[in-house]
């Protein structure tokens, strides 16, 4: 299974409600008011793990919630801020909110964390509502909603090396000679389905990972093969290391071959052909090689070429130490810098928009949008003060107004969410 891409729902924690309650003392009427307020609910948390690799569990568990913060108690006792939950995703994590298309997280360090859906507020206890015009609220406001959002999730593998070539040219091979990862091996074409990492060691001690990807085909940037669902690995090593079958073994020209995946790299994003390229020509233990080898370094003379039999585990720990010294060479923001997140954005532009009124067939006047449910949601209704604060609230947002504008008459109904009530001039 090729696990890199993974659409998920969460559900922040509510906050909890707060509460409407009065100080009762001895020879004191109505003392005051001493209700608490609500607890914070959880956020959703997302945290860079380095001992994961993929997005699986994600896979399997396909919702999260967070808890709900208590709700406030009497004697002005504050409900508890619920936990957060906190959910453990690898290296090179990139989240998009599939609402608005916008890129919300991308973590690439070791324990960066970033809040991805946040718990909502607690409500406030009729203690916290006191006014100046009212020091003694009989109200007190609900929990406010968490957000509640279906994200996209996807998997950069962040490498320092890629192993880029044809089906079949050996890739898994070489990894396999230079670290301790273990890729199946076999003679037929996409082998390798999802990417493999490896830590490799030069001979000096340094050390880098490497990464074997799944074969590329003409047109895998169109998304032929397993297209471009790995070639977005690509672009966030560092180095590309060519593999080429230079015994043609299945017939194809190594050259050829070369140009065709530069030309796909280059199709999928131009920018991959500025990242430092070397060239593992493989499987030196076939005799055709000699003869192949001779005829590609005439064509290709401006870029380094190694000569390997990975069959044989011959020639590989050059190519280790050649790249443990360039990679040390290049900067270490070079993935940031070019992985910026501002190039992703898709901006949508909305109107600033409070609230919004349409009409039901039974000629009901609705009044929608996010504040004002939200608002609305924090209301408790139990008093004539709750119904007394809400409409104030509505005249001040210009909802009164607008209703008078379009038509409302006296008497007519007004929906908000599933609450009715009469529209007064
Ligand atoms: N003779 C010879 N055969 C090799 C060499 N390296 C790999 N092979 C063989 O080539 C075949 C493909 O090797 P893999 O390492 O699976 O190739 P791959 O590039 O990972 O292939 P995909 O995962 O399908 O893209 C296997 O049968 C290997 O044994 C080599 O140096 N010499
Ligand atoms: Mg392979």
């Amino acid at each position: 299974m090729f696990v890199d891409e993974v659409e998920v729902e969460l559900i922040a924690g509510n906050g909890g409600n707060g509460c409407t309650a009065f100080r009762r003392e001895k020879y004191v009427a109505m003392g005051g008011p001493f209700g608490g307020d609500g607890g914070r609910g959880g956020d959703i948390i997302f945290k860079a793990d380095t001992g994961l690799n993929t997005l699986l569990d994600l896979r399997y568990q396909k919702i999260y919630r967070a808890e709900k913060g208590s709700n406030g108690e009497g004697k002005n006792k504050d409900g508890k801020n619920a936990e957060d939950l906190i959910v453990r995703v690898p290296l090179g994590t990139v989240v998009t909110d599939k609402e608005t298309n916008e890129i919300i997280a991308d973590l690439v360090k070791p324990g960066q964390e970033k809040i991805i859906a946040r718990g909502g507020r607690g409500g406030r206890g009729n203690t916290s509502l006191r006014s100046k015009s009212n020091t003694c609220p009989t109200y007190s406001e609900n929990g406010e909603e968490g957000e509640h959002k279906f994200i996209k999730v996807e998997l950069k593998l962040l490498a320092d090396v890629g192993l880029v070539g044809l089906p079949s040219v050996g890739k898994s091979t070489i990894i396999s000679c230079l670290s301790e990862a273990r890729p199946k091996i076999a003679s037929y074409h996409f082998t390798t389905l999802k990417p493999n990492l490896g830590v490799v060691k030069s001979r000096s001690g340094k050390t880098f990972v490497l990464a074997d990807l799944p074969g590329l085909i003409e047109g895998a940037s169109l998304g032929a093969g397993l297209g471009d669902k790995f070639l977005k690995h690509i672009e966030r090593t560092k180095v590309i290391a060519h593999v080429i079958d230079m015994a043609a073994t299945e017939g194809r020209d190594p050259y050829e071959d070369y140009v065709l995946i530069n030309k796909e790299l280059a199709d999928f994003n131009e920018k991959l052909l500025e990242k430092p390229q070397i060239i593992i020509a493989n499987k030196k233990d076939v005799e055709s090689f000699n003869e192949n080898i001779d005829k590609f370094k005439e064509k290709v003379k401006d870029i380094k070429i190694f000569e390997v039999s990975a069959a044989k585990n011959e020639g590989l720990q050059d190519v280790a130490d050649y790249l443990a010294e360039l990679i040390e060479s290049m900067p270490n923001t070079f993935i940031e810098e070019t992985e910026n997140i501002e190039d992703h954005k898709e901006y949508k532009y909305e109107e600033p928009e409070k609230f919004k009124i349409t009409r039901d067939d039974d000629g009901t006047w609705v009044i929608s949008g996010k504040e004002i449910e939200r608002i609305f949601k924090m209301t408790k209704f139990e008093s004539e003060d709750d119904e007394y604060r809400f409409a104030k609230r509505l005249t001040n947002m210009g909802v009164d107004e607008e209703l008078k504008k379009r038509g409302a008459q006296e008497g007519d109904q007004v929906r908000i969410l599933d609450f009715y009530f009469d529209y007064r001039d």
